[in-house]
């Protein structure tokens, strides 16, 4: 097998940039495309992939060292074809184009600068995104300035992000921004309206061509972070802090476009979490140090701590006690267990659905005497198929008819809209032994009780084996929480947000029920659907728990 060098793409403008992560190591094996190393100027951060597959058998850049176009990033023993080994003065070969950032070529920052209107002196100023190389729909994620504030020229403006890279835009002028014409999340191309400033004077980079590289003292330019760091859009919901954004820290959030990512996908808020890297940049361990001490319950961080304190009554943030510190070996011995990296994640989560969502929980009774004895029944003609009906399969059908009842059951929460899907995904929960998990049964509308179940069976030992992957999780519109093989009354599910009801389901068990005459044996299924009241009134909570156990009752209204 050949060895390859794999070098620093077309970086277009930028002159010299600095390895700020290596993010592989000898030995690993590396996939075409997969990031190798993050770079960084004044203003952008991208990841450097790799032109080809192959194991890593040197890694030729260290932490700080200053890297451009050609530099040799590492070496890979390729696989398949040999590639020419290739030096940096050799012409960049066109398997090392295909590692050009997937938006490649972040436009160096007095280029930027150019992209403004010309206007009279002291007049209003458009600034529009200049031109930043093949970047095409990149989504806004920091808004740094608003409405009134005086930026400088040279001033960042917004970052934005694509897969791979994400770069500030500076203004190119100075003045007080009079409106603000974009938003989180919206995506932007070259030329689109990004201010209007007035007070400005003309620009001057627009009279003087730009000076070829980009000038390190720009860096001091970074203005304070006006706003925390903000999820994705469409992650929106899903990605919210489990905390309420502090005030400003006065520091960017300083972090590449993967920590970014990570950080998203955690809800962790950027802007609340110490870097610990060069220049304050947050790494990767940083944003997991943020959420173990959220975990722990310490959810006032150094950021939050600053606030005022709990007697001023804002009602902006939640003003708690700090967690209690306890030398727990003092009463006895302990051991100490790192949490699953599910846990931890589905921890974040469920802090943040539980803190922000408004839950309230209706408790209800269904009763299955006969669909029990129906279940029981077609499993004993259908032994030898191998399949088990269970019950769960039958509250997925259920829920779907619930759904298409009550539609704002089969809704999601964006801004102030309601998104009612028009599909019927419905979620289950799944104990593991490395923590809960939720895969998805898709189209549960179009699919009957028994392949319901045959689906469930599959993925919850895929489940329990840790094989699922995102796709298996991904796109629930409700799901179901069933204790009823373990035990339990009731209790009270917490929303998996960005859906807005779960339904909890208990043991069943035989009680007496007045059938008017008289106390009659009937097998009763308890269930608890917590719902968010934002978007649910209580009384049509109530009206689906009771259509549900209607349908429950006697599954044939199902085909009505
Ligand atoms: N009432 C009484 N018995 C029930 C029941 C109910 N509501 N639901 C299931 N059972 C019985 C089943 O009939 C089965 O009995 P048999 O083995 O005698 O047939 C037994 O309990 C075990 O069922 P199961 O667990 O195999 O199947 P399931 O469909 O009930 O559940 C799954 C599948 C994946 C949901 C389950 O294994 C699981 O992980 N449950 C835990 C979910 C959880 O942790 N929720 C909490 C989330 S909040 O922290």
């Amino acid at each position: 097998m050949a060895l390859v060098d794999i070098q620093v793409p077309d970086i277009g403008d930028f002159d010299e940039v600095t390895v700020i992560e290596l993010l592989v190591k000898p030995g690993d094996s590396v996939k075409a495309e997969q990031s190798l190393i993050t770079v960084e100027s004044d203003k952008a951060s991208m990841e450097i992939p790799s032109s080809q597959a192959g194991v890593v058998k040197e890694v030729r850049v260290k932490l700080g060292d200053k890297v451009k176009q050609g530099s040799v990033v590492l070496v890979l023993e390729g696989e398949g074809a040999a590639a020419p080994a290739t030096s940096a003065a050799a012409p960049v070969p066109e398997q090392n184009e295909a590692s050009a950032p997937a938006a490649p070529a972040p436009v160096a920052t007095d280029s930027v600068a150019s992209a403004a209107a010309p206007a009279a002196a002291g007049g209003p100023v458009e600034v529009r995104v200049p031109d930043i190389g093949d970047f095409k729909d990149v989504a806004v994620i920091e808004v740094l300035v608003k409405v009134g504030d005086t930026v400088k020229a040279e001033q960042s403006l917004v970052t934005v992000e694509s897969d791979k890279a994400s770069m500030e835009i500076p203004s190119s002028v100075s003045g007080v921004i009079r409106e603000l014409k974009v938003k989180l999340g919206d995506k932007i191309n070259i030329g689109d309206l990004l201010a209007i400033l007035e007070g400005a004077a003309a620009p001057g980079a627009a009279s003087a061509p730009a000076p070829a590289a980009a000038p390190a003292a720009a860096a001091a330019s970074a203005p304070a972070a006006s706003q925390a760091s903000a999820p994705a859009p469409g992650a929106a919901a899903a990605a919210l802090p489990a905390h309420q954004p502090s005030a400003p820290s006065g520091q960017l959030p300083h972090a590449s476009p993967s920590v970014r990512k990570f950080a998203r996908e955690l809800g962790v808020p950027l802007a609340e979490v110490k870097g610990s890297g060069p220049k304050g940049r947050i790494t990767l361990d940083d944003v997991q140090g943020f959420t173990k001490a959220v975990m722990a319950g310490d959810a006032r961080t150094q950021a939050q701590a600053a606030k005022a304190p709990a007697s001023s009554g804002g009602g902006a943030g939640l003003d708690l006690l700090p967690w209690p510190k306890v030398d727990f070996t003092k009463f006895g011995p302990v051991e100490r267990k790192d949490m699953s990296r599910i846990k931890k994640i589905s921890g974040a989560n469920l802090h943040r659905n539980w803190v922000m969502i408004p839950h309230v929980c209706n408790h209800d009774d269904a009763d299955i005497t006969e669909l029990e004895a129906f279940r029981v029944l077609m499993n004993k003609e259908n032994e030898k198929a191998g399949i088990k009906i269970t019950m769960l399969a039958f509250l997925i059908k259920a829920s779907v008819a619930a759904l298409k009842k009550f539609p704002e059951f089969n809704a999601s929460l964006d801004g102030d809209q309601l998104v009612l899907k028009q599909y019927y995904n419905v979620a289950f929960a799944a104990d593991t032994p490395n923590g809960l998990v939720v895969p998805v049964i898709k189209d549960a509308d179009k699919k009957g009780v028994v392949q319901i179940s045959q689906e469930m069976g599959e993925l919850a030992k895929k489940a329990r084996d840790g094989k699922l992957g995102p796709a298996d999780m991904q796109g629930a519109c409700f799901t179901i929480s069933s204790l009823g093989g373990i035990g339990g009354r009731y209790f009270t599910p917490i929303i998996n947000a960005p859906e807005v009801a779960i339904l909890g389901v208990c043991k069943s068990s035989t009680a007496p029920v007045w059938d008017g005459q008289a106390f009659q044996p009937r097998l009763m299924l308890p269930l608890s659907l917590s719902w968010d009241h934002r978007v649910i009134d209580g009384a049509s909570a109530a009206r689906f728990n009771a259509y549900l156990g209607q349908i429950l009752g006697d599954f044939r209204r199902v085909l009505l």
